[in-house]
């Protein structure tokens, strides 16, 4: 938060600089579910090929990998209109959410993404009934940006059955983008950021060489070095 302040003053100022600190998760689901874990009265399955049952689910995982993740509708499982598996993941600084999906059989239920901020679950994603013709259709992709939640969130992937024992929905192939809020003190010159624009900020210690203008003491906080734009 500290580094979107300083952006904004400097861009008043006129000087551009550019900060970028993305990090990606990619959840292929090949060796485990880690870091989602299940939460729900049902659970989502890491399954290779095509699923036990006829008619439902997907013949393999998404882009060509072996495995995903499925909630099993058969008798003794997910196999009552209502019953529910919730895939869940606490607290990460979002960005951009995508994923790919699997919906293929007659009792399809549905598939809804909800992410918690500031007490409130809101729901980003949902779709009911098949969305597949075969267990051999490409998977669908779904991609969100999550800027909006500014603090750490949640989320859970929650499958709903419909009833039935042809529903086997399938996830696979999740990705999660977050930003880390990092302070830049510019103590050992200008870090990570980039000069794009016409003049350049300087990195400098001490008061700058015109009098009447800049700061008066060396440090800003406990530091010694600061930027300034001429
Ligand atoms: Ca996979």
């Amino acid at each position: 938060m500290k580094t979107f302040v300083l952006c904004s003053l400097l861009l008043r100022l006129g000087c551009v600089f550019f900060v970028s600190n993305l990090f990606a998760m990619s959840v292929d689901f090949e060796q485990s579910l880690a870091p989602f874990s299940n939460t729900g009265e049902y659970q989502f399955k890491r399954y290779s090929g095509s699923t036990p049952s006829g008619h439902t689910g997907p013949s393999f995982g998404a882009r060509g990998t072996k495995s995903y993740i499925y909630l099993e509708t058969s008798k003794g499982s997910a196999h009552t209109a209502s019953d529910q598996a919730v895939l869940y993941l606490n607290k990460f600084r979002p960005k951009n959410l995508s994923f790919y999906y699997h919906m293929f059989g007659t009792d399809m239920g549905t598939l809804s993404v909800e992410v918690y901020s500031d007490g409130i679950w809101y729901e980003i994603f949902s779709v009911s009934g098949q969305q597949h013709t075969s267990s051999t259709e490409d998977w669908k992709k779904a991609s969100f940006s999550l800027q909006k939640f500014v603090d750490e969130v949640r989320i859970r992937f929650v499958g709903t059955a419909a009833g039935g024992y042809r529903g086997d929905m399938a996830l696979d192939e999740i990705v999660i983008t977050e930003r880390e809020y990092q302070v830049i003190d510019f103590e050992k010159g200008m870090g990570q950021t980039v000069n794009t624009g016409d003049f350049l900020f300087r990195h400098h210690s001490g008061k700058t060489p015109s009098g009447n203008t800049g700061p008066n003491i060396r440090r800003a906080y406990y530091g010694r070095s600061n930027i300034n734009c001429s």
